[in-house]
């Protein structure tokens, strides 16, 4: 474990960038790694998101996303979505920056979505596969802090999709 993780540290909208420089991880998502998620096929290259995600710290991982403003077609951009492969493992997540939904759904179908704007909080219970989208003209920021053994199960998703999608509806998000 690096050191200067191992020291307290406080993030808000401002500094946010400090700790995405001290990040041991950094994962691009680009259009071409999400064909199969949107409706429309997304330009190759064009940055979806990007997450940078710091040491372990007391059973803790902390994450920070930055979630490009945009749209693919009529729908709004949006993380790939998983659910946790620990039973036991739930997520909460900051917003810091720009305007987004958390989209979540259980494996039996219930489905359920947060609005998030700077200072609003996501609480996310374990079982419920989650995914972010910006609906925003900026980019949407948000810091997610999990139990460090929560494992991703991304292969769900990626077949089933989510059951709600959020597009542009005259000029304006919708759930759909
Ligand atoms: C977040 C997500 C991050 C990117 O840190 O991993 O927002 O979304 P995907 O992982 O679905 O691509 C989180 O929920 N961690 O558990
Ligand atoms: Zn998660």
């Amino acid at each position: 474990m690096n050191a200067a993780a191992e020291n307290p540290f406080g993030i808000n909208s401002k500094n946010y960038p400090e700790f995405m420089g001290r990040c041991s991880e950094h994962i691009v998502r680009k259009g071409k790694d999400m064909a199969d998620y949107f409706t429309e096929s997304p330009e190759p290259d064009k940055i979806i998101y990007e997450v940078y995600e710091a040491e372990s710290q007391a059973n803790m991982r902390t994450a920070l996303t930055v979630l490009k403003p945009g749209k693919v077609g009529t729908e709004y951009h949006m993380t790939k979505g998983h659910f946790h492969e620990d039973p036991e493992a739930g997520e909460v997540y900051f917003c810091l920056k720009g305007r987004g939904i958390i989209l979540m759904q259980t494996r039996d179908g219930r489905t359920d979505e947060v609005w998030l704007e700077p200072g609003s909080v996501a609480c996310i219970p374990p079982l419920w596969a989650h995914r972010t989208v910006n609906v925003g003209n900026y980019d949407f920021v948000m810091l997610a802090i999990f139990p460090t053994d929560s494992g991703h199960d991304y292969g769900t998703i990626e077949k089933e999709g989510f059951i709600k999608r959020v597009v542009e509806e005259n000029g304006v998000p919708k759930v759909v």
